[in-house]
Formats: structure tokens, sequence, C-alpha cells
């Protein structure tokens, strides 16, 4: 495996997981940290024994955003050029799902980093917000845009103008995130999330994880006829006709991903 200065890696069985590893800095997601947990997944997204992938931090803090220090003398030609957001938005082309696991502070760059997940399993510590506003600046890493989307207008608009945080239990009430459990338990309970899925027909999932998040880009229309291209595309695979005689024989599947 690469090795890696902010991040630690490791395989558990078919689920790929990575740690931020800035503790000291409550993981603030520096251009060199944001570097290494791309290519990270990139590598387990690459890997055939890898089926879905969990990023987290530790019980204090997932990431408490991006790196202050590092932008706060940097001048907006400066910040195109470093060009963090493409690094951000290029989550979205990891093909295998990804969950975050989070406890204590996901803020700024850090929630962004969260909601770009594909799910979010959170400690009852955990605490959301975009506190932008008090830097001056807006949230720049689809923090006005997939929260209000995750939570709604209103909500949005008090943690974007007005440092809003919301707790664990806020946030699974307004759909931020799919569950909250016990500090003890997050990353385990993430990981298990994570192990049931990576067990599933690899294709279909992968598919499925694209036909939902065409729901976030298209109109319903183009969303609906993409859905049924991805549907119909699914039994041109082995897995669909072994997933369905499966079922007719009455015993589990064995999916094979082609
Ligand atoms: N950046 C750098 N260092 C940070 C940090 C951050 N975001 N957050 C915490 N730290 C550091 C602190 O400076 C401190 O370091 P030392 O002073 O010990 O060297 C250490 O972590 C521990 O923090 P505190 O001493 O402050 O700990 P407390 O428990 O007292 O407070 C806190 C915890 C989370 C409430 C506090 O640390 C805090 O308010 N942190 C800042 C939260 C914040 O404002 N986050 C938003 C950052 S702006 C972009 C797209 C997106 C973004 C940027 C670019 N592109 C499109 C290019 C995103 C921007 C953001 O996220």
């Amino acid at each position: 495996m690469a090795e890696y200065e902010m991040i630690l890696t490791e395989a558990q069985g078919r689920v790929g997981l990575v740690r931020l590893n800035r503790p000291k800095a409550l993981n603030a997601l520096n251009a060199a940290l944001m570097k290494e947990l791309m290519n990270a997944l990139a590598v387990f997204d690459a890997d055939e024994g890898v089926g879905a992938m969990v990023v987290t931090g530790d019980e204090r803090a997932f990431a408490a955003g991006a790196d202050i220090k590092e932008m706060v003398d940097a001048s907006a030609v400066e910040m195109l050029a470093r060009d963090n957001i493409s690094v951000f938005d290029r989550i979205r082309t990891i093909k295998k799902p990804v969950i975050a696991a989070v406890s204590g502070y996901a803020l700024g760059g850090g929630c962004e980093l969260a909601m770009s997940c594909d799910m979010i399993v959170a400690s009852e510590s955990a605490k959301f917000g975009q506190p932008e506003i008090n830097l001056g600046v807006i949230p720049g890493a689809g923090g006005t845009q997939r929260l209000t989307h995750a939570v709604g207008k209103a909500i949005a608009m008090e943690m974007v103008l007005n440092n809003r945080t919301l707790s664990a239990a806020e946030a699974e009430h307004y759909g931020l995130v799919n569950r909250v459990v016990p500090v003890e338990r997050y990353l385990e309970e993430a990981l298990e999330l994570a192990a049931e899925i990576a067990a599933r027909a690899p294709l279909a999932v992968q598919i499925g994880k694209q036909a939902v998040n065409q729901a976030f880009e298209a109109s319903l229309t183009e969303g609906l006829a993409a859905e049924r291209r991805m549907f119909y595309f699914l039994f041109a695979s082995q897995d669909q006709k072994e997933g369905m005689q499966a079922f007719i024989e009455k015993r589990p599947p064995q999916w094979k991903g082609e």
C-alpha cells in the first residue's frame, strides 16, 4: 500500500478504510491531505477486492474544515490556481460507495467532505456546520448546494448565514445523516454497513449509486430516462441472471461483478 503522511489506510475484508490523521489540527483539510485522500480512494476504487469504502477522522473531529492557515494569505487567483475544488469534486467520480463515519466536528470543508460521500453514519457527538461566514467567506465545496438538497432551504440558510450548528440528532431529523449511534460504535457501524453493501452485486451497487446521484443533477424526466437505461443495462450482466435464478432456486446468489 502507498505511503501516506496525512492519512492511514487499511483494507478490512472487502471494505477500504481511510482515516484522516492530523489530530492536532482537528484533521483540517490541507492540500496534501486532500491529495492523499483522493489517491487512497482511487486506489481502493480500482481494487477488485474492495466493494465499498469508509472515510473517517477520530472521535474529536471528522474534520474542522479546510486548513485556514494554508489559505489566510491566498489571493483569489492563487485559490483558483490551487484548484482545491476539483479535489473535492473528484470524490463524485469514485464509482464504489463511500460512507463517511463522522464523530465530533464536521465543519466547513469537513461537512462538505462528509456530504460528498454517499452516506453518513454519525456518532452522538457529531456536530455539522458551515462556519465560513465567521471567516468572511461562504462554503466553496458544495456547502450551499448539497446541504440545501439535504436539509432544505430554511435550515441551510441558518447554517450558511448564521453559523447554526446541527447536533447529530438534528442532522438525523433533517435527513443529513443515515443514522446516529453511540460514540463507541460509529466506526464499527459504518464498517458493517459498508461490508453489507460490499457483499452485494457489485455492478448493481455501482450503477445504483450513479442513478441516485442523477437525482441531484438532472430534471425528473432526464433522471427517470437515465434510471431506465441503467436498469436495462444490468440485464446484460451475469449478476442479473444469477440474482434472479438464485431467487427462483431459493438459494443465496454468487456475485461475480460481471
Ligand atoms: N484550519 C486550521 N487549523 C485548525 C482548524 C482549521 N479549519 N480548525 C482547528 N484548527 C487547529 C487550531 O488552530 C488549533 O491549532 P493550534 O492552535 O493548537 O496549533 C487546533 O486545531 C485545535 O483547535 P482549537 O484549539 O481551536 O480547539 P477547540 O476545541 O478550542 O475548538 C473548533 C474547536 C472546531 C470549534 C475550532 O477549532 C474552530 O472553530 N475551528 C475552525 C472551524 C472553521 O471555521 N471551519 C471552516 C474553515 S473554512 C475551497 C472549498 C472549500 C473550502 C476551502 C476552499 N475551494 C473551492 C478552494 C472550505 C473552507 C473551510 O472549511
